[in-house]
């Protein structure tokens, strides 16, 4: 008789606890649908670059910035050529080295980045340069 009152009691205890864990949709319900504010803030856009160089970008968000993608795209004449992309998961946002040395003068490279928030909301900011050896 003890023992089934102690279990009655410890069963009640763990509904309490469950539906109280259970009711606190506020917290699940919040969802964060704003997204981040990215920026590329080296090179900048239209601008001429030689030797090797280090590609930064801003990335803000109202919550957190899990990662921030550096896509290299280089232009053929006729379409855009996917090159190859980096991440980088923490402050300050940076591609370090790109090697302008191994295109040719007067060729067009894109470069996007995109930065993710915790929620998986996305934004991007992108410029293109022009080699020049
Ligand atoms: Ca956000």
């Amino acid at each position: 008789m003890k023992y089934r009152m102690l279990t009655c009691i410890i069963i009640a205890a763990l509904v309490i606890l469950f539906t109280n864990h259970c009711t606190k949709t506020e917290d699940v319900l919040t969802v964060d649908t704003i997204p981040p504010v990215v920026t590329v803030t080296y090179p900048h856009n239209a601008q001429t670059v030689s030797g090797t160089i280090d590609i930064t970008a801003d990335a803000v968000d109202n919550d957190t910035i899990t990662q921030v993608v550096f896509e290299f795209i280089q232009w053929t004449d006729t379409y855009w050529l996917y090159l190859f992309a980096e991440e980088d998961i923490s402050e300050p946002y940076e591609y370090k080295g790109f090697i302008t040395t191994n295109y040719p003068d007067s060729m067009q490279i894109k470069i996007r980045v995109t930065g993710y928030d915790l929620a998986g909301n996305t934004a991007d900011d992108e410029v293109i340069v022009i080699i020049d050896n």
